[in-house]
């Protein structure tokens, strides 16, 4: 492994200045005891396994699984924090009512102070890496520096990470910088902080997922949404996929949800039996960038190359591809292990021995495995990996999805009637809380787009840029809003989900091409239930007759509630918005 004491970089001429003096100046202020520039290479991969194995940090797991490992957080540090997130604008304004806000230079000055000679007994780690394909206009790059080799370890899973992607910085001549350090990992230290003026990122004191791997939200979400809006396009927290109908059409969606809300399910969603001739394959199953094309379309593509899933839930019955995809090379993260030796939640077979702290495991504990373990995984194990995933001009669109997880009133699935009826739609969004997040879990709270945490700037300036995008296409994706999570009075859930989603999908693909029909609704076009494709399906009438229902005092109520939150935006919120949820409201009380 190539090291130094000063971050003499290996023999790239005409490297950046810029990356080589901001490499040299961190280092100068952390004080790590080497250097090291990640090239991307199977041998440095083995190399970090190695040492995070011989230090007892990973876990090697059972034969069965070859190349898998076990990884434990700190049980302080198990997902995203949201209220130590902040973005960082020189007006406060611009991060919006959205955004835990603080001024840049106390945010550079505090981190600065954290970081200083914190990578003391060290490596620095120089992480250059591309999100989207290589050979991509829309792809962008960025630069992680860290200090942990487990990030390094999943950035590699997770992006295009090494020495193609230091060259693509060259070409390009700019990257994101995102400075990271695990810190000491005491919670009161703890600050993921977005400079989006200065495509700069610095996060300290946590090494989980979402907070550590800064591609991820922070880079692809956070400072992306702003590039996006400076240069045309969007940055969205959505899944892709292309589904091809029994006729051999492919038509490719992209769908928005909430953390730990089904995205990786639906992205690699099996047919159910009753529907021979269909086929799912994923583009992606957490982020999308989407581009107005020349042709009036919109194009997407996934800017990642791995997927880092919710393990719980997990199973042959639930997910086949991601089960079968997490059989090698993949690094678990705070999952229980059994006596074997093999990775376990609830779901699967065998007995947990140890749960995800490392204690041998009582059920007085709270459940084995953390219920936001992860899975990191590249995304070619994925069986339904679809090659368009690497095409430079991405996939074009018949559809954007929202949906959140609500036990009530939002129908199984209902259509906008145009694209600014369906920036409403995902202003809307609101769906009860995960374990993805640390604080209270099932919660309903509104969460725009499913980007209530991740969108880099004010809300009402990102609906305007919606709106603003949809008049550039001139054949736009139909907009939908979905709800798999509908239960009765005892909890039950109503519709079952998972496979059977796609009876939904294949209406959805019928009115993206003008086809199916729909009844005219005030919150939308929703579907009978005779226009789902629902044989071989056993579901009572009356099961399928409540979740496709119209409650009108709950809408009214929820509409009204949504007109006094969207008012918390002032006037950067979208005229349009505003007249056409005061039209839903009348309709509804007519
Ligand atoms: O922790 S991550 O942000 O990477 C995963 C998620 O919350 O969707
Ligand atoms: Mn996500």
């Amino acid at each position: 492994m190539s090291a130094s004491r000063i971050p003499k970089h290996r023999s790239h001429p005409t490297l950046l200045a810029d990356l080589a003096h901001w490499v040299e100046d961190v280092a100068a202020l952390t004080c790590p005891d080497s250097v090291h520039w990640c090239d991307g290479s199977d041998t440095e991969a083995e190399q970090l396994t190695r040492l995070l194995t011989d230090t007892g940090m990973l876990e090697p797991l059972h034969g069965d699984y070859p190349g898998c490992h076990l990884y434990r957080s700190h049980p302080n540090d198990v997902a995203r924090v949201e209220h130590l997130t902040f973005v960082c604008t020189h007006d406060r304004s611009d991060a919006g009512p959205n955004n835990p806000w603080m001024a840049p230079a106390e945010a550079h000055a505090r981190m600065d102070e954290l970081f200083r000679g914190c990578m003391q007994g060290r490596t620095l780690y120089v992480i250059p890496y591309c999100m989207g394909p290589l050979d991509s206009p829309l792809s962008r790059c960025g630069v992680e520096i860290t200090d942990s080799p487990y990030v390094v370890l999943n950035m590699r899973l997770m992006t295009r990470m090494g020495d193609a992607a230091l060259a693509r910085i060259e070409r390009d001549g700019r990257f994101v910088k995102g400075l990271h350090s695990t810190g000491d990992l005491n919670p009161d230290r703890r600050f993921i902080m977005h400079f989006p003026e200065e495509l700069t990122i610095k996060s300290f004191g946590s090494g989980y997922g979402g907070n550590a791997l800064l591609g991820k939200k922070c880079h692809a979400l956070r400072i992306a949404s702003w590039q996006a809006r400076d240069e045309g396009w969007l940055a969205e927290h959505m899944l892709l996929v292309a589904i091809t109908n029994p006729a051999g059409e492919t038509h490719y969606v992209a769908a928005a949800f909430p953390s730990a809300c089904g995205k990786t399910n639906l992205a690699m969603l099996i047919p159910p039996a009753s529907m021979p001739g269909w086929t799912v394959r994923t583009i992606g199953d957490d982020i999308a960038w989407l581009h107005p094309g020349a042709d009036g379309r919109l194009w997407a593509i996934n800017p990642e190359a791995g997927f880092f899933g919710v393990a719980p839930g997990t199973n042959p019955r639930s997910n086949r591809n991601a089960f079968d995809m997490i059989r090698k090379d993949t690094i678990f993260t705070n999952v229980a292990v059994t006596d074997e030796g093999r990775p376990w939640w609830d779901g699967l077979e065998g007995a947990p021995r140890t749960d995800w702290r490392g204690q041998p495991y009582d059920p007085a504990n709270g459940p084995a495995a953390h219920p936001n373990a992860r899975f990191t995984v590249s995304a070619t194990n994925n069986p339904a990996y679809a090659a368009e995933a690497e095409h430079p001009q991405g996939v074009p669109l018949s559809a954007i999805i929202f949906g959140g997880r609500r036990r009530s009133l939002a129908p199984l699935v209902y259509e906008a009637s145009d694209w600014v009826h369906g920036v409403l739609m995902g202003a809307g969004v609101a769906s009860e809380t995960t374990a993805a997040a640390t604080g209270a879990v099932g919660v309903l709270r509104r969460d725009p787009m499913a980007m209530k945490p991740f969108c880099g700037y004010h809300f009402g300036d990102y609906w305007q840029h919606w709106i603003n995008i949809g008049e550039r296409l001139s054949h736009p994706p139909r907009i939908f809003h979905v709800n798999w999570f509908r239960q009765d009075a005892e909890g039950r859930f109503l519709w079952p989900g998972f496979g059977e989603n796609l009876r939904v999908l294949a209406w959805i693909l019928d009115r993206a091409q003008a086809r199916g029909s729909a009844v005219e609704t005030p919150i939308g076009h929703l579907p009978a239930p005779h226009d789902l494709p629902l044989q071989g399906l056993e579901i009572p009438s009356e099961v399928m007759e409540a979740l496709l229902a119209i409650d009108v005092p709950g809408w009214h109520r929820e509409f009204s509630q949504l007109r006094e939150e969207l008012s918390a935006y002032g006037d950067r919120l979208p005229s349009a918005l505003r007249t056409r949820l005061d039209e839903a409201l009348a309709r509804l009380s007519a």
